[in-house]
């Protein structure tokens, strides 16, 4: 069994980490979607709600499991025998970013990461943009899968 894990804060979750989800789910025996919490980090939605959504969107993929973990990513893999953590590539920034974090998991527990290239579809898709865009009004609908578009809406109406 090939375990990998697609790590993220998925707040929410957008097209961009689904496409990377899919790809990763053909690709190994088992993908899990590990919802990483941080607690000095206050997100919009809650970490049960980050699963749920993402349960939601990955019902067709049958290999697929969500998660969450508190604390290294290298011990979660360590945990659950997962030999690979998958990510997306969207920009030069992201590389140097996930570049060092790939080299110090490795460092730390010899866990291989495969960067795969973004769709260029959802290239300037991020959840902190998809965030700012929506509370002001602005149109994401075609950056989220729709189960999120309802719930930011209805997360955002709340506030209002
Ligand atoms: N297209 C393709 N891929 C995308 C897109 C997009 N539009 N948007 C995001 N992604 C991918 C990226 O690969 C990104 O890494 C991943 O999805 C998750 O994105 P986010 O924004 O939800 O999550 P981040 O960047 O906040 O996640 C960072 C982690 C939580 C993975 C990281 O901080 C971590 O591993 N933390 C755990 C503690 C730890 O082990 N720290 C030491 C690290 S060396």
């Amino acid at each position: 069994m090939r375990r990998a894990v697609c790590p993220g804060s998925y707040d929410p979750v957008t097209n961009g980490h689904l496409d990377i989800i899919e790809r990763a789910a053909k690709l190994f025996d088992e993908v899990v979607v590990a919802v990483m919490i941080n607690k000095s980090k206050q997100g919009l939605f809650s970490i049960d709600e980050r699963m749920e959504m993402l349960r939601e969107i990955t019902a067709h993929l049958p290999n697929v499991r969500v998660d969450s973990w508190h604390g290294l990513l290298v011990e979660y893999c360590r945990r659950n025998e997962i030999v690979a953590i998958a990510k997306g590539l969207r920009s030069v920034s992201d590389f140097d970013y996930e570049l060092q974090m790939a080299q110090m998991n490795r460092e730390l527990s010899g866990v291989e990461t495969l960067l795969m290239s973004n769709n260029p579809a959802y290239g300037f898709v991020s959840s902190s943009l998809v965030k700012e865009v929506a509370t002001y009004g602005g149109d994401v609908k075609n950056l989220v899968p729709d189960v999120v578009f309802a719930k930011l809406t209805a997360k955002l109406a709340g506030r209002a």
